[in-house]
């Protein structure tokens, strides 16, 4: 039986349930994260919970726990549920209030934890490479809801998702509206140039967990990472390019919008950046 956290109590996943007049459910006015856990260890946990906590003091949003706190409750979480290879998905919302759009009337906070049993997303395609389309919508503007928060309102990434679907790429890359790369519709990319690595600064994407963890693991090997504005040309005219997240991991792109990416099959530094991801996610993290 699959349990639950629901404000302060464990529950069956199938009694588990949010009011309709829950401000998360009605506006998506809420924040979220997305952990894994190997091997009986969660990967970078407090990292994890600082950006829950991040994107809560963005929208204003008090989340009625402190952080060591909410580590302890997904650690419970996970115990209570057997699991030690894991997906874990906290919640936190405006809580419950009316149909108005005033969250001055949600007095507190729904705060849920998921957790699921979770493997590889993409299957072969790691060895294989992935098929990427850019797509028409574009990231959020910094200066509207900005990219940094995690909130629930995932409908930009949702409609990039659908067109990539409808383009036939196992994922999006979403430019911003200046036509700058910013990232996948759940991942942050990279670009691999004459042995240095690329990435978008995350002033236009989400401060990616994984992203750090790659950039980190880069530069132990001795790479070259650079932060910096990149654009179309620079995506398919990259020796490797590749897309880093909680559910992706390290994963190759060989494809974009057509063009084949190097030699079309995952090259040296993307393998070896997996490869080093892999152990990191083996040799690290909290006990459950
Ligand atoms: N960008 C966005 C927009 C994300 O949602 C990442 C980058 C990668 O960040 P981390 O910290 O995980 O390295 C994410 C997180 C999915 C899915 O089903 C993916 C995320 C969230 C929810 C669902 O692919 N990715």
């Amino acid at each position: 039986m699959n349990l639950i956290y629901v404000n302060g109590k464990f529950v069956p996943a199938e009694e588990a349930a949010v009011s309709v007049f829950d401000h998360g459910f009605l506006y998506g006015d809420g924040v979220f994260e997305g952990i894994r856990a190997y091997g009986g260890r969660v990967f970078r946990l407090e990292e994890h919970v600082r950006r829950l906590f991040d994107s809560a003091q963005a929208i204003m949003l008090c989340i009625p726990m402190t952080q060591e706190e909410m580590c302890e409750k997904i650690r419970e979480t996970l115990r209570k549920n057997n699991l030690k290879d894991a997906y874990i998905r906290p919640i936190v919302t405006r809580g419950i209030g009316d149909l108005g759009l005033d969250p001055i009337k949600c007095s507190k906070a729904t705060v849920l934890i998921i957790s699921t049993e979770w493997g590889a997303m993409y299957g072969n395609l790691y060895d294989l490479g992935l098929t990427a389309v850019t797509v028409t919508v574009r990231r959020n503007a910094p200066d509207a809801l900005p990219p940094n928060t995690k909130s629930l309102n995932y409908l930009n990434n949702i409609m990039a998702k659908i067109e990539a679907n409808i383009k036939g790429g196992n994922e999006a890359i979403i430019l911003d509206a200046h036509g700058n790369l910013s990232e996948g519709s759940g991942d942050n990319i990279f670009i691999v140039r004459d042995g240095k690595i690329y990435t978008p600064h995350t002033i236009n994407n989400l401060k990616g967990i994984t992203r750090e963890s790659v950039i980190e693991l880069a530069q132990a090997a001795g790479y070259e990472v650079l932060e910096r504005d990149l654009g179309l040309f620079d995506l398919y005219t990259g020796d490797e390019v590749f897309v880093t997240g909680t559910a992706a991991e390290v994963a190759p792109i060989t494809k974009v919008d057509g063009r084949t990416i190097g030699k079309g099959v995952p090259g040296p530094v993307t393998k070896e950046l997996m490869a080093a991801f892999r152990e990191l996610t083996k040799t690290t993290g909290t006990p459950i």
